[in-house]
């Protein structure tokens, strides 16, 4: 069953997870690597891989080697962004380095939290004092030695670019702009979500100016779906109840659910969104069974509005063991469907003022 925490999962006692470098400082620390392993968050989002793409990139431009390991389910359509020339490895394929291949520096970007990290931790652990990371989340644990987090920024790639800037990197060549702009779109929701501010548009304006192709990015990563994600999101609307007088949207998938629709777990993402488009509706969750006695949950928000606060779904998350942003957060429950429904229900009351 599930332990209800005072604290938040991915806190640690006494420690304070915030910027204790500046960009101009990781930059140097780039600058004066030889060989570098990018990694970040598993089931890594289009963020996730956009920063590890783009500082991959921005280490080629100056001479650096750096490779790029992904552990976990990827969206195959994230993947499309990469090119013959990115050197993008799958934990599940190449494990933690050999003594031969040890990096003299690891950068964990999007995250930085052990709790997201699991396949890896083991072999980072050890290497902290050479780990550096690159984070726009307001929590996370002692990952990295040196780190830059800036909770203002709305996506991963936001907080990198003072990094590269300060590295001198040209976003316009070797296809830096690209990854950068895909993780501020799609941790946006292509630049709709109350984080997309004046300072996320100027970004955007200027990686266009760089070289993206918003139009063919779209198509490439959100018009690209399978059929079998459109069986899966009839099944989840088809399964659509609510909660605290209709202010919460539930959608739930079962195991055979994926079993006769052939989707993928990795396929389902963004479907937690659509229930957000009913008025009334000011939190959306999804349960989906990933085996018998575990569910996962997916929570979204809505920005205040109308005199109504927010449902911060980052708290909710973490009363399960989970955590997110303010406005998305996942949670592992070891229960099935209903009592997920029935465990999230109870909690909902506080989250409702
Ligand atoms: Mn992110």
């Amino acid at each position: 069953m599930t332990t209800l925490r005072d604290g938040h999962p991915w806190d640690e006692a006494g420690f304070t997870y915030e910027s204790n470098v500046s960009p101009a400082d990781l930059a140097g620390v780039f600058a004066a690597a030889s060989s570098v392993l990018i990694t970040t968050h598993e089931k890594p989002d289009g963020d996730a891989l956009g920063t590890s793409l783009a500082l991959h990139r921005s280490l080629r431009q100056i001479g650096v080697r750096s490779w790029i390991v992904l552990a976990g389910p990827l969206d195959q359509n994230l993947l499309a962004v990469t090119n013959e020339d990115d050197d993008v490895r799958r934990f599940e394929e190449c494990g933690t380095p050999s003594e031969e291949e040890e990096p003299d520096l690891i950068a964990v970007v999007d995250t930085g939290a052990w709790t997201q990290l699991d396949s890896m931790k083991d072999w980072l652990r050890p290497r902290v004092d050479r780990v550096v990371g690159v984070d726009h989340h307001a929590r996370g644990g002692s990952v990295a030695g040196r780190r830059v987090v800036d909770t203002e920024c709305a996506s991963a790639t936001q907080a990198l670019v003072p990094v590269l800037d300060a590295m001198g990197i040209d976003l316009s060549q070797n296809d830096v702009a690209t990854p950068l702009f895909l993780g501020l779109a799609t941790d946006t929701g292509w630049f709709r979500f109350s984080s997309a501010g004046p300072a996320v548009y100027r970004l955007a304006a200027r990686l266009m100016e760089s070289g993206v192709d918003k139009d063919d990015l779209y198509a490439l990563i959100e018009q690209n779906a399978s059929p079998a994600r459109f069986a899966m999101i009839a099944r989840a609307l088809t399964s659509l109840s609510f909660m605290g007088n209709g202010a919460v949207a539930v959608m739930r998938l079962s195991m055979e659910d994926f079993a006769e629709t052939g989707a993928s777990l990795e396929g389902l993402a963004g479907i937690v969104n659509t229930p957000l488009e009913i008025g009334s509706v000011r939190a959306s969750i999804l349960l989906t069974e990933a085996a018998k006695g575990l569910t996962k949950a997916s929570f979204r928000s809505k920005p205040a509005s109308g005199g109504l606060g927010i449902v911060d779904v980052n708290e909710l998350a973490a009363r399960f063991g989970g955590g997110g942003h303010v406005h998305a957060a996942g949670a592992r429950l070891s229960v099935d469907l209903q009592e997920a429904a029935d465990a999230i229900e109870a909690e909902l009351p506080g989250f409702l003022s």
